[in-house]
C-alpha cells in the first residue's frame, strides 16, 4: 500500500495518484504542531518536511521526485513522456521548473510576510525570490502561447507540478495571474483527477475554500 505523508506539496502526489488510479492512504502531518512532535513521521523523513511517499520499496521525498518515481515504478502512465517523445525535453523541464523555478521562489517570496518580522516581506531576499518567480513564469507564458499544456497538446505530470505552484501563488495573492495562466488552471482543475484529489485533501480544500478558489 502507498502512503502519502502530509498535504502541502503532497497535493501534487495525491493528484497524480488519483490520475493514475492507484490506491493509497493519506497520513496527515501537522507541521504547525511541529514535525518533531510526530516521531512516526520523523522516522520516515528525518528532514521533517512533507510530503514523503512510502511504499513496499521504501521512502521517497521531494514532491517532483515522487511524481517521477510513481510514474516510473507504478506506471506506465500517459502522464509521463518517454525520451523518444517529441515533447520530452519540455516535459522534463516543466516537471522540475514547477518546484525549482516556481514553487521554491514563491514560498520564499511569501514566507517573510507570512512568518517573518516586520519588514521581512520587503527585504532583499524576498524581493529577489519574487523576481525569480516572475522571470520563470515567462517560460510558462511562452509555452501557453504555443500549446495548451506544458509538454504540448496533452495534460501530463508536468502540469501537476506547474499548476500546483500557480494555484499556490494565486491563493496566497502573491501575483496577478495572466489570462492565459488563468485559462490553463481552469483546464487543469476541470480534470476528474484534480477534483478527486481535492476531495481527498481536507487541509488543501479548507485553504481553497478560505481563499475563495
Ligand atoms: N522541494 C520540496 C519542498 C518541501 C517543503 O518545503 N514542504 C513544506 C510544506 S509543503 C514543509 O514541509 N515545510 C516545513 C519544513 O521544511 O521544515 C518538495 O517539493 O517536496
Amino acid at each position: 500500500m502507498i502512503t502519502v505523508w502530509g498535504e502541502g506539496r503532497g497535493f501534487r502526489v495525491v493528484w497524480l495518484l488519483e490520475e493514475m488510479g492507484l490506491p493509497y492512504r493519506l497520513r496527515d502531518v501537522d507541521l504547525l504542531k511541529g514535525a518533531e512532535s510526530d516521531p512516526e513521521f520523523m522516522a520516515v523523513n528525518p528532514g521533517g518536511f512533507i510530503p514523503a511517499l512510502q511504499d513496499e520499496h521504501g521512502v521517497v521525498v521531494e514532491s517532483v521526485a515522487i511524481l517521477q518515481y510513481l510514474l516510473g515504478r507504478h506506471g506506465p502512465s500517459p502522464l509521463a513522456l518517454e525520451p523518444t517523445d517529441a515533447g520530452y525535453g519540455a516535459w522534463l523541464q516543466f516537471l522540475h521548473l514547477g518546484e525549482a523555478g516556481l514553487m521554491g521562489p514563491a514560498f520564499f517570496a511569501w514566507a517573510g510576510g507570512g512568518f517573518g518580522p516586520p519588514g521581512a516581506k520587503e527585504d532583499w531576499t524576498g524581493s529577489m525570490a519574487l523576481s525569480l518567480l516572475n522571470s520563470r513564469r515567462r517560460l510558462v507564458a511562452r509555452q501557453l502561447e504555443r500549446a495548451p499544456y506544458m509538454a504540448g497538446e496533452v495534460f501530463t505530470a508536468a502540469d501537476i507540478s506547474v499548476a500546483y505552484a500557480l494555484i499556490w501563488v494565486r491563493r496566497q495573492g502573491m501575483a496577478a495571474l495572466t489570462a492565459d495562466e488563468e485559462a490553463y488552471l481552469e483546464r487543469c482543475a476541470a480534470r476528474e483527477g484534480y477534483r478527486r484529489a481535492m476531495q481527498a485533501c481536507p487541509a488543501t480544500r479548507g485553504w481553497a475554500e478560505a481563499a475563495g478558489r
